[in-house]
């Protein structure tokens, strides 16, 4: 980047030699230099997301930006590399850092709250004047922003969420069970009779998964907290595998898996044998994921299942996901002029820009309607879905964008295709979703403390819940495990989220 810039300078020199007119104004801007390097990563190859929007804003701004691309695959083992290797990119856009980056190179980024002004970027300055949890969630543990937020269109309220085979029920005459009991039930019909059909009665999988979703009867859903188990409740941190819900629900679990029901190899299958059984939908009754479609061939077989009915009288579904993400464009000490760059950025933040970034830009994923809603187009390529296709045309989760409440009423989805799939089979779930547990940010300090306590913490907290869900034990190992958490130190551990939570709602 250093060379490229040398060479700007030269080349700008030289220009008013050539060029006696060109106007004052635009010889300043061109002498600080208007060309940028972001750090940008991709789930695949491919250049179809710059086309429209992304193209039009930058040549609109008058800059350049020279996108230095890596492979999610790739990226990994470059990040370290980059962040330490002496010639910083100006920026990194969304999904290339998390938290715990910023927090081990806080030298190489600068805060950003003297560009987010009315004048600078009035869209973003705009949303988080009108938007709570849109600051709440870009602000640090010092009060300043170092990175930008968005809040995503199109997303459900519920993301991952609970499968039946349906053919298995039908093929057995059963009711879709409504309560936990009824569901227990059908499981173990599917486990003692030969629910597929195929003559054997001992090859089908009840249920399988990821264990921590199959803890909902409970109240215990997966979160998209980064420390995993974490819950809350009226704003209070809380330690799942601590209370006593997580401990009737392995004695729940270990029974079904006493049973033959969950998946004898819940355990110790990768997520490679898992997906493989997904994939064959004569194999599992019960599972989870973001939409029936990936079990493969079969697809059609599996139904969403409703929010079934706990034994304390509520339903609950898996919460995790949220429209509001953090970190999605950081700009660091090699910046020359990041008030050019923030500017361009702030395009990114209205409606227009949200729906383009998110689903394809107009003429290519949407249209603009003229009652002001959009339109989602099907994809080129009939054999891939509108939401894979989104990620090939758009920046899809990450980068800057905002849209505002409700703000899906006015998108025209595609029914059975995609987020209007997505949308539709979570539609019956939402009433039973709870607010999502805060996106906390940390001070540098809390940050590595807490992933050092975790560490310890959530590999005991793991082994003993394969253990017990496997050899039981849970009710005479209670009281010791909860001393040997104690002794790792779980105080300190919930006492960092706590201020972090109360520093979130102090915002
Ligand atoms: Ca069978």
């Amino acid at each position: 980047m250093k060379k490229k810039l040398r060479i700007l300078v030269v080349f700008f020199v030289a220009i008013p030699l050539l060029v006696a007119c060109s106007s004052a104004k635009e010889k300043t801007s061109k002498k600080k230099g208007d060309s940028y390097t972001i750090v940008n990563t991709r789930p695949w190859a491919g250049e179809g997301y710059k086309k429209g929007f992304v193209e039009n804003s930058i040549k609109d701004s008058k800059i350049k930006i020279n996108w230095d691309t890596y492979l999610y695959s790739d990226w990994g083992d470059k990040k370290a590399v980059v962040l330490s290797g002496g010639e910083l990119p100006d920026a990194f856009w969304g999904g290339s850092l998390v938290d715990s980056d910023l927090a081990q190179n806080s030298e190489a980024f600068i805060s950003l709250d003297e560009y987010i002004t009315p004048e600078i970027m009035p869209n973003l300055s705009k949303a988080l004047a009108e938007d709570e949890k849109l600051k709440a969630v870009a602000t640090s543990a010092d009060g300043k922003i170092y990175s930008l937020p968005a809040r995503v269109p199109g997303r459900s309220v519920v993301g991952n969420q609970l499968f039946i085979n349906h053919k298995w029920l039908d093929n057995l005459g059963l009711d879709m069970p409504k309560t936990y009991q009824e569901l227990e039930d059908v499981l173990r019909e599917f486990k003692n009779k030969d629910a597929d059909g195929d003559g054997d009665s001992e090859n089908e999988i009840p249920l399988s998964g990821i264990i921590y979703r199959m803890f909902l009867p409970w109240g215990l859903a997966e979160t998209t907290s980064t420390i995993k188990y974490m819950s809350w409740d009226d704003k209070k941190v809380v330690y799942s595998p601590v209370t006593e819900n997580y401990k009737v629900a392995i004695e729940h679990l270990a029974k079904l898996y006493k049973e033959g029901i969950l998946d004898q190899e819940f355990f110790t299958q990768d997520n490679t044998i898992l997906g493989a059984k997904k994939m064959d939908a004569s194999q599992i009754g019960v599972t989870d994921g973001w939409v029936p479609g990936p079990y493969g061939t079969e697809e059609g077989e599996y139904v969403a299942l409703p929010a079934i009915e706990s034994p304390d009288g509520n339903a609950y579904v898996i919460q995790d996901v949220d429209d509001y993400i953090r970190n999605q464009f950081f700009v660091t000490t090699a910046c020359k002029e990041p008030k050019k760059l923030l500017s361009w950025i702030d395009k990114f933040y209205t409606d227009d820009a949200s729906v383009q970034n998110f689903f394809g830009s107009f003429g290519i994923g949407t249209t603009k309607n003229d009652d002001g809603t959009y339109q989602l187009l099907k994809p080129k390529d009939p054999a891939t879905v509108q939401d894979e296709n989104s990620w090939h045309i758009s920046f899809r989760d990450y980068g800057p964008k905002y849209v505002g409440d409700n703000f899906n009423e006015k998108i025209h989805m595609l029914d059975d295709d995609g987020d209007g799939f997505k949308l539709k089979i979570t539609k019956d779930l939402e009433p039973f979703a709870k607010p999502i547990y805060p996106s906390l940010a940390f001070t540098t300090e809390e940050q590595v403390r807490l992933s050092s306590l975790n560490t310890d913490i959530q590999s005991f907290v793991e082994e003993k819940m394969g253990e017990w869900v496997t050899n039981g034990g849970v009710d005479d190992e209670w009281d010791s495990y909860l001393a040997q958490l104690d002794k790792m130190g779980l105080e300190e551990f919930l006492t960092i989220q706590q201020d972090a939570m109360d520093r979130y709602f102090e915002k």
